[in-house]
């Protein structure tokens, strides 16, 4: 009481000080454009004679910021802060989600010396006090500056930053700021240099450094580290220390700009918005990398090169996930996309797999973007520019022509008939070598295929045997493969009755594939003839394949398999299963002819 909260409040609206003031000053807003960080700001006064402690606490909750005000001239009102005040403030909250308090120290008119003395002792113990103040509601000295240390400790708050007792960065704060150290290495030599530094600062505070004010850093730095300055650049440690100086003179705004324009909010956590924009995909449409996107990648994958040979090593492609909170990619990584004969992650399969991510779970590939800090690298608003929707299926179909350049492929078949060897023979792995490295399963097989002598992805999915169909979707893709192998005479059964129940009627393409040629063929069921099955269903004649080869097994049947994909709307009889069928057919005629002429020159030389 009688320390000057009402007077400060109407020395700050009034630009006054007030010779008589009520016990307690009306509540008032200041509008946004008079305030300095631009934010309307609410001021509520308490007076201890006219409310309750239950009234100050409901208005405690709602604050973003408390001023503490004592009176510089009688220390028992400085006592009653550390006793009472803080406590009551923050007492009732967990740690962590404190409110920032500010301790004013009014009347400074009145006295010869320092508060500050008496004052620090306890900024030390509660590590909620941002800062403190000396004003003078009677000389007007301080009061605008009290009111934007208020505003800059809700809008910059130092607790999740700094660590007032052991003088250093909180564990998250640095993690965040070692993920932006490691982003704004572009080079991937562990120091920023003048041009990765000056990108930074225009990627942050929109305009480079000034030659003179780089060099200023550096030598600052350089003067006060042993290892922040390398090479003439700025090491993790020497951005590390830069930001702890920010801090420490109470420039954490400067800090908080470069946390938050790398998508990061108060709690230290890249936000929801930066992680995930807005993104919509209609039904019946899918999602694909566009040329910025692969661009962006390709960068991305030639900076984690270190050693330059067209691979990522296990340690390179850690490297690459140092920016991400946890690895997204499991060890079926090796069995989904085609690697390199030393069995490392090619820049194809590399891409491959951004491809299969970006397809399969497209949120899920804005998050990764959003990881590797696609907006601030490419300079461009958000992930989503990285992405492109294709146009809805049915108008495809409608139009008779696609700009996909990604399809997917379900692989059915019975049990043991060869499903998973196809999506290994795809990458290229022929039986030998999968025996020989079977790693961990993935249902999962994409690389590219020429179509018409352009390259599209075709993702190879494996479907299980027991698979139920329980909703349409489980049956939908862009084309369907049935296999069925040609050693086991109960194979086909299972592609047929699969192939009437749900795709007979679908405009789903199919192509029916025999597998494992090179073994002996038993005869299907009978009554099943796989060749007349296809016949009576206007399908192409079963494709005849093997994955026991000497090299890569042939890619003949993945091509097709994508040709049918890319033309869906041309039915069979177009994609030349007539004539095949029809060269059966002709066959006969052909050697009737043959036979005939034989016949007429035979006649003619008697
Ligand atoms: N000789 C020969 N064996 C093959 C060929 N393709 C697959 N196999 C073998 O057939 C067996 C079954 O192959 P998988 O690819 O596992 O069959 P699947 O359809 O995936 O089986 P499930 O996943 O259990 O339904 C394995 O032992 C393969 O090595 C082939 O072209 N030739
Ligand atoms: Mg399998």
């Amino acid at each position: 009481a009688q320390v000057g909260k009402t007077s400060l409040i109407m020395a700050l609206v009034g630009e006054e000080f007030p010779e008589e003031v009520p016990p307690r000053a009306e509540e008032i807003t200041i509008p946004a454009d008079v305030t300095p960080e631009k934010v309307p700001t609410h001021i509520v006064d308490y007076s201890e004679s006219e409310q309750t402690e239950e009234e100050l606490q409901e208005e405690i909750a709602k604050a973003n910021v408390v001023c503490m005000v004592y009176d510089v001239t009688k220390e028992a009102t400085i006592d009653k802060i550390r006793t009472k005040w803080i406590p009551m403030v923050n007492g009732g909250l967990e740690k962590g989600s404190r409110i920032p308090i500010i301790l004013v120290g009014n009347k400074s008119d009145l006295q010869v010396g320092s508060s500050m003395e008496v004052i620090l002792p306890i900024m030390n113990q509660f590590s909620e006090i941002e800062t403190c103040v000396e004003c003078s509601a009677k000389n007007l000295k301080n009061i605008s500056e009290l009111f934007y240390y208020a505003q800059k400790a809700v809008l910059h708050p130092t607790a999740p930053l700094y660590d007032p007792e052991e003088k250093q960065l909180k564990p998250a704060c640095a993690r965040a700021l070692t993920r932006i150290f490691n982003l704004s290495d572009q080079d991937n030599n562990q120091i920023l240099s003048d041009e990765e530094l000056n990108y930074f600062q225009k990627s942050c505070f929109g305009n480079p450094l000034a030659p003179q004010a780089l060099e200023d850093v550096k030598m600052v730095v350089w003067k006060n580290t042993t290892d922040g300055v390398q090479d003439n650049g700025l090491t993790l440690n020497g951005f590390l220390f830069l930001n702890t100086l920010f801090i420490q003179r109470g420039r954490h705004e400067t800090t908080w700009t470069i946390l938050r324009r790398f998508g990061y909010d108060d709690e230290l956590e890249l936000t929801d918005d930066y992680l995930y924009p807005q993104f919509r995909v209609p039904p019946g449409c899918s999602t694909e990398l566009n040329h910025l996107g692969y661009q962006f990648l390709q960068r991305l994958f030639e900076k984690h090169d270190k050693d330059q040979d067209g691979a990522l090593s296990h340690t390179e492609l850690q490297n690459f996930f140092s920016v991400f909170p946890c690895v997204p990619w499991g060890p079926e990584l090796y069995n989904t996309v085609c690697t390199t004969d030393k069995g490392l992650l090619s820049l194809h399969g590399f891409l491959c797999q951004w491809t299969l991510v970006a397809y399969l779970d497209v949120r899920r590939c804005l998050e990764c973007l959003g990881y590797l800090g696609y907006p601030i690298l490419s300079e461009q608003d958000s992930q989503t520019q990285a992405l492109t929707v294709t146009r809805e299926k049915r108008i495809d179909l409608e139009k008779g022509q696609t700009q996909r350049n990604v399809f997917l492929c379900k692989v059915l078949g019975a049990r043991g008939a060869g499903k998973s060897a196809f999506l290994q023979a795809f990458l290229g792995r022929s039986l030998a070598a999968q025996r020989e490295s079977p790693g961990q399963p993935s249902l999962y097989a994409i690389n590219t295929v020429q179509v018409n002598g352009q390259e599209k992805y075709l993702i190879l999915y494996e479907v299980s045997a027991d698979a139920t169909f329980s909703k349409p979707s489980d049956a939908a893709c862009d084309v369907a493969c049935f296999i069925y192998s040609l050693s086991d005479p109960k194979s086909f059964s299972y592609c047929a009755s699969i192939y009437k129940q749900h795709y007979v009627d679908s405009q789903i393409p199919c192509v029916f594939v025999a597998s494992k040629t090179d073994l002996p063929e038993a005869s299907q069921q009978p009554g099943l003839f796989p060749a007349e099955f296809c016949y009576k269903h206007c399908l192409p004649p079963p494709f005849l394949f093997s994955c026991h080869s000497q090299g890569p097994p042939s890619t003949a049947v993945y091509t097709k398999l994508a040709t049918a994909a890319t033309f869906p709307h041309l039915n069979a009889v177009e994609l030349g299963v007539a004539s095949f069928w029809l060269r059966v057919a002709l066959g006969a005629a052909v050697t009737a002819l043959v036979g005939f002429t034989l016949y007429r020159l035979l006649a003619k030389n008697k």
